[in-house]
């Protein structure tokens, strides 16, 4: 049986992290798309380079144009501008709206079966702008933000109760980060969910606000630290995990920027929310039931994206 091929669109920080991943995890051949030629080749060459020494086997190519990309099977987007200190993630709507569109156009063209996943920023908005220009069905477009804000959740409420980030679970929702949506009766520690470890002594109220607050930060604190640039290992870990979900049809439960169709009483609109990952893209949106406060704060976040959307059209209109 052929390798699957994996496009990684933009070969930046995030792009030539994901690369290495996907060739150490054996995903299948990758091909690298930069518009600075020299960049994808070179992160291709490097990384091929490193396979004889950790044992793994994979065509890794590099390319500035779109043909690079022809029959993938996932294609991941980071291409872009990322943010620098003091920038919000909606500060960088003008450029990457038109990246996207040109990314879109070049998806469309040369992989169309492909399962697509997008990190741009700002990806609630990103995400439906990619769609519409690839024009493939919403199930085969994602955005990769949930499982990064509730990686970071894991790390820290692991640090906090000192055991494995293996056995904490989190689960949230809404936007990226700032609108960021945890729900704590549903994310736990080996099944025992966050309110009740409270009641056991473990933390106390307080710590868990914090925490989320430093979650919902969680990109801001890379940022401030890196100066030059945001997160990129963490994000591209949390990419690789639904691309193999998707290419090994795992059917794994990861919350996603997913086109809802009157979940959760949206429609029309990329939200964060749990999905199901499989061979046929997302095939389920897991849809709980809110209490008042969590309802509230979902239709914040809800807010706070659709003010990003019409942002992003009112650019695309003036365009
Ligand atoms: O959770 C999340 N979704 C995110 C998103 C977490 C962290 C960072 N997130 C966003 O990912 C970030 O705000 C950026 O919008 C993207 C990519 O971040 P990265 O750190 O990889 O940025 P780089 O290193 O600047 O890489 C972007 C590359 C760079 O090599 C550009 O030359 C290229 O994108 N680029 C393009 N490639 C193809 N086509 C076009 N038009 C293009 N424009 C720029």
């Amino acid at each position: 049986m052929a390798r699957n091929k994996i496009a990684l669109i933009g070969a930046g920080q995030i792009g030539g992290t994901l690369a290495l991943l996907a060739g150490l995890k054996e995903l299948g051949d990758i091909t690298l798309f930069d518009v600075v030629d020299g960049v994808p080749q070179g992160k291709a060459l490097d990384i091929a380079e490193a396979s004889p020494v950790e044992g793994f086997d994979a065509v890794l190519k590099g390319g500035s144009d779109y043909s690079a990309i022809a029959g993938a099977d996932v294609v991941i987007v980071t291409a872009g501008v990322p943010r620098k200190p003091g920038m919000s993630r909606d500060d960088l709507i003008g450029t990457n709206t038109k990246v996207m569109q040109a990314v879109g156009a070049g998806i469309k063209q040369y992989a169309p079966d492909a399962f697509v996943i997008c990190i741009t920023n700002p990806l609630d908005a990103m995400v439906g702008v990619l769609r519409e220009a690839c024009g493939l069905k919403p199930e085969k477009v994602v955005g990769m933000a949930g499982v990064l804000d509730s990686a970071r959740f894991r790390y820290f409420l692991a640090e906090e109760f000192k055991v494995s980030v293996e056995d904490v679970t989190a689960f949230v929702l809404g936007g990226h980060g700032d609108s960021m949506v945890p729900l704590a009766r549903y994310s736990t520690v080996a099944g025992i969910p966050l309110p009740d470890l409270v009641k056991m002594g473990w933390t106390t109220q307080e710590k868990l606000d914090q925490i989320i607050q430093r979650t919902r930060d969680g990109g801001a604190e890379i940022v401030g630290l890196l100066k030059t640039g945001s997160a990129f290992y963490a994000p591209a870990s949390s990419a690789i995990a639904m691309a193999e979900s998707y290419l090994r049809d795992k059917r794994r439960v990861l919350p996603c920027a997913a086109y809802l169709t009157g979940q959760y009483g949206v429609t029309g609109l990329y939200i964060g929310v749990p999905v199901v990952i499989g061979a046929n893209g997302v095939e389920r949106i897991v849809e709980v039931q809110f209490t008042a406060e969590e309802k509230a704060a979902f239709d914040t976040s809800v807010a706070a994206v659709k003010g990003l959307v019409e942002a992003t059209k009112k650019l695309i209109a003036a365009a």
